[in-house]
């Protein structure tokens, strides 16, 4: 068990193509059949656990899962106490605070006072008071976006991509707090010889990525 390394990636979401991919452009090669939760490598001392995403940076704290692949904006919001060990360039996306379009919006001071929803209340919360703003934030799991037009909350703090939702929602995009793409993390408890695979691993990963440039 000290000589393996144990991968976790997103079951099944915005990160599971583009993780296993990378992990097989690795030349690391497993059998990933439908519905399993745990496979091994054939040619490398790995195995792969698909897990939620938001599940992923606890595991690689205590160390059940040696490595993770996940968003940034997940690994930071969950403050465990993981090594961020390499940026992997794709899941770019940003945590940003939308207010109904017709808002007369001049600036982050007029937040003061305001609820917003969002599923991201440690790095919002960190926003605000490093702007020195008192506003209330009110936490929900899913369908942020939808909050201010149904009175839930005056504005949202959620992750923007195309900016789609935002604007099918009736919102404005007017600050972005937070950028992120998704990152390997690793324990901090690994073992030499895990550390040698990581090593083998990232020389790996960033060969990849060097070809694609
Ligand atoms: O089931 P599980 O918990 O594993 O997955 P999940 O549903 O929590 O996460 P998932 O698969 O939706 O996203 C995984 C990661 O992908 C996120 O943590 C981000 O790091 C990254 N990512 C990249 C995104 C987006 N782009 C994205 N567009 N995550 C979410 N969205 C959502 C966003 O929440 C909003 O509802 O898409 C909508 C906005 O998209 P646009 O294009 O309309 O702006
Ligand atoms: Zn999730």
């Amino acid at each position: 068990m000290n000589n393996i390394l144990r991968i976790a990636i997103q079951k099944s979401g915005r990160l599971s193509e583009d993780s296993l991919k990378l992990i097989k452009e690795c030349g690391i090669r497993f059998d990933n059949g439908a519905g399993k939760l745990k496979t091994s490598a054939t040619n490398f001392p790995a195995e792969i656990l698909f897990l939620r995403d938001d599940d992923i940076p606890g595991y690689v704290e205590d160390g059940v899962a040696h490595l993770g692949i996940v968003g940034e904006n997940v690994s930071e919001e969950s403050d465990r106490d993981v090594n961020t060990v390499h940026k992997l360039g794709f899941s770019k996306c940003r945590l940003s605070i939308g207010v109904l379009r017709e808002h007369d919006y001049s600036g982050v001071q007029d937040l003061e006072g305001k609820s917003i929803a969002t599923s991201y209340p440690k790095l919002l919360g960190k926003y605000l008071s490093e702007n020195n703003v008192t506003a209330q934030i009110h936490e929900i799991s899913g369908s942020v976006e939808i909050a201010p037009s149904i009175g839930l909350a005056d504005a949202v703090c959620d992750i923007v991509s195309s900016g789609s939702t935002l604007l099918s929602n009736g919102l404005k995009e007017v600050e972005t707090i937070f950028k992120s793409e998704a990152v390997m993390i690793a324990s901090k408890h690994l073992t030499a010889e895990q550390q040698q695979l990581l090593d083998q691993l990232l020389f790996r990963i960033k060969s990849v990525q060097v070809a694609k440039n």
